[in-house]
Parts: C-alpha cells; structure tokens; sequence
C-alpha cells in the first residue's frame, strides 16, 4: 500500500535543533523577495521563540520599507560565522544572494523557497513551484494558517501584489487569488500597499519612465521592443537603478510586440537587461543564453559591452524564437 506523502511544512524545519537561522533574499530585492523574507523573519521570531533568527537584505527600496520586521533586518554583509540553517526566500540561484552570500557554504542546513523555473535546486531542502505567483505564495503554503498574524499577513500580501502585478499578469492562478483573499480577510490594508508600494512613482521615476518610452524603438516586425539607460542618462535625471523598475512592464504593453528588452547600465561598460514576454515566448531561455534566468515571460541577465552591441546580441538570440 502506498502511503500518501506528507506536505513538507515549516515546522518540520524549524525543530528544536535550530538555533541560529538566516533568512536570505535575493540580489536588488523586488517587492516579493522583501515580502516574503520579512514574512518568514516574523513567522520565526514569533513561533520559534528558541531560534535567533537574522533577515539579511540589500537595502530595499523606500517604498517597501513599511514592511514589518524590516527594522530588524540587516542590510550589510555578515562575519563569516555558522549558522544551523540558512533559508533563502525568491533567489533562484547561489550566485544572486546579496548581502549574506558568505554564510550560505558555512551552513549546516540549507532550505530554498522558491519560484523559478531556472532554479537549480541548490539547497539541502528545496520547495520551488514554478507555476506559484510568487515567493509568498509558496511560502503561504508552508505555513500553519493559525501562525499567520496581521505583519505576516502583509508581508505575504506584498509578495503576492508585486510579483503578479496586482494580480494581472500570467501568473496569476486560482490558487494566487485565494491566497490574497485568505491574507485580506486576516485584514491586510490591500488598497494602501497596492498604491503606496506598487503603483505610485517619484516624479524622478515619471520622467525616467517617460525618457525610455519616449526613446524606445521596435525591431522584427514590431515584435520586439527595446530601450535602455546609461549611468549618464540616470545621473542627470538623478536616479539610481531602484527607480527604473516597472519599466519595462510598461514597454511590453505597446501592441504586437511579443518581447520587451530594457538594457541600462550598472557599471561602466556592464549592462543588465530585463526581458518581459507576451505570449508564449520564453525569456528565461534567451536570459540563460548569457548567463542569466528567471521565469518564462520575465528574466534578466548581465552582459559587457556597449548599448549598440547588447541590443544586436539580444536581437539575435530573440530571433531564433520569433
Ligand atoms: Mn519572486
């Protein structure tokens, strides 16, 4: 007789043996990878009293610095010391844990909660569903329903909004919608993190916003939409690469374009590139082409050079699948 297989849940992790616990987000933290690790930091503090658990971030974005348990968050590189378990939260790969990279070999238990497809399962414990909106999402569904109190509540509730884009873009499943409906009856203030953390921009990020669209060009067809910024363009519109995000969401919206390429630069001659997709295209697979990954209709990568010559590698890789 075959036995059903149990659920893995966080208290079987989480056991007595567990002393010293660091939570883990990815590289430039979006709204699910604060969302979610600051969930799982109050989660821990609250239910697991014995552990001293540690939230290591690179410095979000003001906007979601509201979330509760990031007062409490480090947003600097740890001495290298051992911890009994080091959980990473949305970091889909071992190179992209920012700050507290160094205390992943040290661990002696690692724990990966993800949602990318591109992960390579790198921890001793994984749970990665690819098909989940979000961190949150896969990490709501780790966790005891009666442990969730209001902070956790909009912690997972942020994760959710901003990887799915309000709930619009294709991630969005069933299972997304009665997640946030279960966190917005625990009364989550939705609307309030939805414009103050989602939708509303600095006039800086208007006009940044307003520059690439004006500028961006399409390609194949008018499959392919690409636009970019230079360290020289956001130094005079006074912007950091915090302020570019969403943009390129907003490139992808122009009609008949299948891909939306935005390239800008972190680093004298060093580019990242997001890649958005509509469709059924698959990004991810051009972004791995460089080194990168991410989700089928969002990825990103890294790649040296000159704007001219990023774009015609880019263009050329999306050709092959257009
Ligand atoms: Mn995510």
């Amino acid at each position: 007789m075959r036995r059903k297989k149990k659920m893995m849940k966080l208290d079987d992790v989480f056991t007595q043996n567990i002393k010293t616990c660091a939570i883990v987000g990815h590289v430039s933290p979006d709204g699910d990878a604060v969302g979610s690790t600051a969930a799982l930091f109050l989660y821990v503090r609250r239910n697991y009293p014995w552990i001293d658990a540690e939230l290591y971030l690179e410095r979000p974005k003001e906007s979601l610095m509201f979330l509760p348990g990031l007062s409490d968050a480090f947003f600097e590189t740890p001495e290298e010391s051992t911890r009994d378990l080091f959980v990473s939260c949305d970091v889909s790969s071992t190179d992209r844990f920012g700050v507290a990279g160094n205390l992943f070999p040290l661990a002696k238990k690692t724990f990966c909660i993800d949602h990318h497809v591109s992960n390579p399962l790198f921890a001793d414990i994984n749970v990665v569903d690819a098909e989940a909106s979000s961190c949150a999402e896969v990490l709501y569904g780790l966790m005891d329903p009666a442990k969730i109190d209001l902070d956790i509540a909009t912690a997972l509730y942020t994760g959710l909004v901003h990887d799915s884009g309000v709930f619009q873009y294709s991630n969005t499943r069933g299972k997304t919608l009665r997640v946030a409906a279960d966190l917005l009856e625990r009364g989550v203030p939705a609307s309030r993190i939805i414009d103050e953390s989602f939708n509303q921009r600095t006039m800086r990020q208007s006009r940044i916003l307003g520059k690439v669209l004006q500028e961006s060009e399409l390609y194949m067809d008018g499959k392919v939409i690409v636009g970019s910024v230079t360290l020289g363009d956001m130094s005079s519109f006074e912007v950091t690469k915090k302020d570019l995000d969403g943009i390129v969401s907003e490139m992808r919206l122009v009609q008949g374009v299948l891909a939306a390429v935005f390239i800008y630069e972190t680093e004298p001659g060093v580019f990242k590139v997001s890649l958005r997709s509509n469709g059924d295209l698959d990004v991810s697979r051009a972004a791995g082409t460089f080194g990168g990954g991410g989700h089928i209709k969002a990825a990103g990568c890294t790649i040296q050079g000159t704007i001219p010559n990023v774009r015609r590698m880019l263009l050329d890789e999306l050709a092959k699948y257009i």
